[in-house]
């Protein structure tokens, strides 16, 4: 693996406080700098992403970029790609993707993933594991220890059927780790719906999860399951933008 550190520059003198989405906007523009004419590109989903989507939306537009098929990984991306002109396909008629450029929740050390709090977990995973090349791109506040260590969920898509079934399941894979298991909620005192029209269950850790790939493989072995949002050893490159610049770790 390698790391390259880019500074803002020319230096400056007074301290510029970048806010949370300048950061991820500098992160998604510079992930757009790996996009060629002629890509099939993969459309990330959620606040950053969103960036990209538009900036590439914009380089089509000025006719700086040519040919490019968009594969979206949400239904709200679809849109957004719609409404900017960006032509649009799916992997049954293209199955490998050249880049794919999405957000991420946690990042660790080893450029593993959590993915999925904006509830396209499924879909991402999808694209992404279609791609030569997935440019992951963040704000420094995603960057973690470990996985689970923000403190926030690990999103599990299971399907609606006895829901409460496999989130206790799940519940007791993880017990050594202290896990606790909710239904995410749409904010409306409803079940939040995916776009596969799955639930989604969040998992909430005290302690780590130890080794990650067993812990992947027996959530998928639980019938309930859809999809996890872990992300392992599907990044090819993560781009970090914080107070200092930008840095770009590659696999
Ligand atoms: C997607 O959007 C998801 O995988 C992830 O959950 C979320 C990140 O959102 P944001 O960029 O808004 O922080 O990438």
């Amino acid at each position: 693996s390698s790391m390259e550190v880019l500074s803002l520059s020319p230096p400056l003198s007074l301290p510029v406080v970048l806010t949370q989405d300048e950061l991820k906007k500098m992160a998604a523009y510079k992930a757009v700098e790996y996009v060629e004419s002629g890509m099939v590109l993969g459309l990330g989903t959620g606040s950053t992403a969103k960036h990209a989507v538009d900036r590439i939306g914009e380089l089509l537009r000025q006719g700086k970029l040519t040919n490019i098929i968009g594969i979206p990984t949400s239904k709200q991306t679809q849109e957004q790609a719609i409404s900017l002109g960006i032509p649009l396909s799916d992997l049954d008629s293209h199955p490998t993707v050249d880049l794919a450029i999405d957000g991420a929740d946690e990042v660790d050390p080893h450029l593993n993933l959590v993915k999925g709090r904006g509830g396209s977990l499924l879909r991402e995973k999808m694209v992404e594991g279609a791609c030569k090349k997935f440019v992951c791109i963040v704000d420094e506040s995603k960057l973690v220890k470990h996985l689970g260590g923000s403190g926030l969920a690990l999103p599990v898509e299971v399907v609606p059927f006895c829901w409460k079934f496999t989130a206790g399941k799940l519940r007791n894979l993880f017990k050594a780790s202290g896990c606790a298991a909710r239904l995410r909620n749409d904010g409306k005192g409803e079940a939040f719906v995916t776009d596969n029209g799955n639930y989604i269950v969040e998992l909430y850790m005290e302690k780590e999860m130890g080794d990650l790939r067993a812990a992947s493989d027996a959530v998928l072995r639980i019938a309930g399951v859809v999809e996890h949002g872990m992300f392992l050893d599907m990044a090819t490159t993560v781009i970090v933008a914080g107070e200092l610049g930008i840095t770009i770790k590659n696999k």
